[in-house]
């Protein structure tokens, strides 16, 4: 690697010469096929934008320049430039480097991202404050044509056409999303790629914007003057034109030149930019290439067979969620599946083969999906929307205004709700029971295990109302299958009785508090075990008999501890005179940071030994925790 070795610091990519661009990038992603097969993490979206990044980076001066990642995820070939080559080694794993712009990392990443559609709002904001600061700069948002489907990316692009501001928007045209790119924007970005007529027209206004030296505001309103004269439809990026965006392209997003001339000028033009660049996700490797989806986010795999490593060997809850959801789909003629663009990530594609009439996948629009859905259950349907927790966040209004407060039948399946790992702090979901869980209506569940979950789903189908069900990423748990009582509205379930004190674990925490179960039981303690499967409504019933049968109450979630579960067990008991102690033991009120989710679980106290030691503490069992810190691992 003699030329990505002489990268140290940001800005050294200048130090090479246009013949040295190519090798660089082949160098590049060599770097990122090694690496990437040995840690996981975002693999084709980082392929494909090599050169792209490698043009930004000779353009632009880094840091007085920004550049803003849409999603973030694609973000790889930035870090390698800006002299984090050796974070690769530990990347996405406990105290090593983010997958995603981290601002405590460099200087270079200006704003952090995870979650998508943000870069552009972001982008004007910061040219904007450029402006009323006099701060110097250009401003750039990368954004991928998936991320080009969400709403915030249409009030930025309005805002943007209004403001004015310097800003230059990169759109990365992949033709993917996740999954295959959907929706009316992306046909429109595709005619615009493939159409002959419009290559024409192409490359008479890339001349224009492009060969004359110093362009102009003049110059690009008579280039918009002479595209006006052209039916709408000839002419590229009207769409944009038309919001007082200049259009730019499309180019060729693997021709380093070519980007860099254009970038150029296009920053020249001083005004709203959007430049139409076309990419190949995966490029470079041809498994990716050929399978982008699956290489998006991969496990460590074999770079000479693109196999991953791990076989999976249990079912996971998004397979189990997804081959519920099938049955169901043939028992109920009415039920419609949703998924805001990540149909094989929500386990949602065999729904889709099989029913393709009753699934939609409607982009990465998380509001939309869920007033949609409120639309189908007001026409008569059922719908079920399956969004990751932590995406689901940003449809809070959504769920509360239009499909809560009119008692809508729609169902939410809330995957990778708990601590998701590797992908980090915007991904974690452990907040979803606080936005949810108050919500007057909105019934909650969390499924203990493979089972309780499709019984979860069922009872959903047939309850005449909101209901979240909320189930975590990774292998389902096969556990306690004997311990199933009938999912019935608000209760609990008591899984094995003990006395003086009562551990109440919500949903993936079943397993791990079973575990912790099973070591008290071997030291000789007999507690009670609850498994609290709802958890709106309460199931105060029950909270009230534990409390006369009880000292010590104890919860256990995987999910902040501000507007928890155990929260609300805890004001119930004050509410109502219990004399005993609670104790919550949840993720403290923090983002937590990428690593497996047995480090971070360890790390949290959220494993069954950290449990364990919490509830020897609780009985005052002060010889058996001695145990405990010797033997560290049960
Ligand atoms: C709000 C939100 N919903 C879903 C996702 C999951 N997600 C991550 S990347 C991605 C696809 C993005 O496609 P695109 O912007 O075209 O980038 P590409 O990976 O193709 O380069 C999706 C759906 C997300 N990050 N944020």
């Amino acid at each position: 690697m003699e030329r990505l070795d002489k990268i140290e610091q940001p800005n050294d990519i200048k130090q090479f010469e246009e013949e040295d661009w190519e090798p660089l990038a082949g160098e590049i992603r060599q770097f990122l096929l090694d690496h990437v097969s040995r840690t996981g993490g975002h693999l084709a979206s980082n392929l494909g934008c090599v050169e792209l990044t490698m043009a930004l980076h000779l353009v632009l001066e880094l840091p007085r320049d920004r550049i803003i990642w849409d999603v973030g995820h694609q973000c790889y070939t930035h870090k390698l430039l800006t002299g984090r080559k050796e974070g690769f080694d530990h990347l996405r794993q406990l105290g090593g480097m983010s997958g995603f712009p981290k601002r405590v990392e460099s200087d270079t990443d200006v704003f952090e991202t995870g979650h998508s559609s943000t870069s552009i709002s972001a982008a004007i904001g910061m040219a904007k404050a450029g402006e009323l600061t006099g701060t110097e700069g250009t401003v750039v948002a990368v954004i991928g044509d998936g991320s080009f489907t969400g709403g915030l990316t249409y009030e930025a692009l309005n805002n943007l056409g209004r403001l004015k501001s310097s800003c230059m928007v990169v759109l990365n045209d992949n033709d993917m999303s996740i999954d295959e790119n959907v929706g009316g924007m992306s046909n429109y970005l595709n005619k615009i790629r493939v159409g002959q007529a419009y290559n024409g027209v192409k490359s008479g206004v890339e001349k224009g914007l492009l060969n004359i030296p110093g362009i102009g505001e003049g110059l690009a309103k008579a280039v918009k003057r002479g595209k006006d004269s052209i039916k709408e439809l000839l002419v590229p990026g009207m769409f944009f034109e038309d919001l007082g965006i200049t259009y730019i392209g499309p180019i060729d997003g693997h021709n380093i030149s070519k980007m860099v001339d254009t970038f150029q000028a296009a920053i020249k033009l001083n005004r709203p930019v959007v430049v139409h660049v076309k990419t190949q996700k995966g490029r470079g490797y041809r498994y990716a290439e050929k399978h982008p989806k699956y290489f998006h986010g991969v496990e460590p795999f074999d770079l000479k067979t693109g196999k991953v490593l791990k076989k999976q060997t249990k079912m996971t809850n998004t397979g189990v969620f997804g081959r519920k959801l099938l049955a169901l789909g043939e028992q109920y003629p009415n039920l419609v599946a949703i998924t805001a663009a990540m149909a094989s990530g929500t386990g949602l594609e065999k729904f889709a083969n099989v029913y393709p009439a009753r699934f939609f996948d409607v982009g990465i629009a998380e509001q939309h999906a869920v007033t949609f859905a409120a639309g189908l259950a007001s026409g008569g349907m059922i719908p079920v929307v399956a969004v990751y927790s932590s995406f689901l966040q940003r449809a809070y209004d959504q769920i509360l205004h239009d499909v809560c407060l009119q008692g809508l039948h729609v169902i939410f399946a809330v995957d990778r709700s708990g601590l998701v790992g590797q992908d980090g702090a915007t991904h974690q979901g452990i907040f979803d029971t606080a936005y949810l869980s108050h919500i007057p209506g909105l019934t909650v569940i969390a499924p203990k295990n493979r089972y309780e979950l499709t019984k979860s789903m069922e009872f959903a189908m047939e309850f005449q109302g909101p209901v979240a069900i909320k189930y975590s990423r990774g292998d389902a748990f096969y556990g306690l299958k004997e311990q199933l009582a009938p999912v019935e509205y608000g209760k609990s379930e008591i899984l094995f009785q003990g006395k003086r004190l009562a551990l109440l674990a919500v949903g993936n925490m079943v397993e791990i508090a079973y575990e912790a179960y099973e070591r008290l039981t071997e030291l000789g303690f007999s507690i009670t075990l609850v498994n609290a499967r709802f958890i709106s409504p309460l199931d105060e019933e029950m909270l009230k008999q534990l409390a006369r049968e009880h000292e010590i109450i104890v919860t256990l979630e995987e999910h902040v501890q501000t507007g928890g579960y155990g929260q609300a067990v805890s004001a119930f008991y004050m509410q109502n005179g219990f004399r005993g102690r609670v104790r919550n033991i949840a993720i403290p009120d923090c983002f937590v940071e990428h690593g497996r989710v047995d480090a971070l679980r360890e790390k949290l106290g959220l494993n069954a030994s950290g449990v364990v030691r919490a509830l020897l503490e609780d009985l005052d069992a002060k010889e058996q925790i001695q145990n405990v810190k010797i033997k560290k691992e049960f």
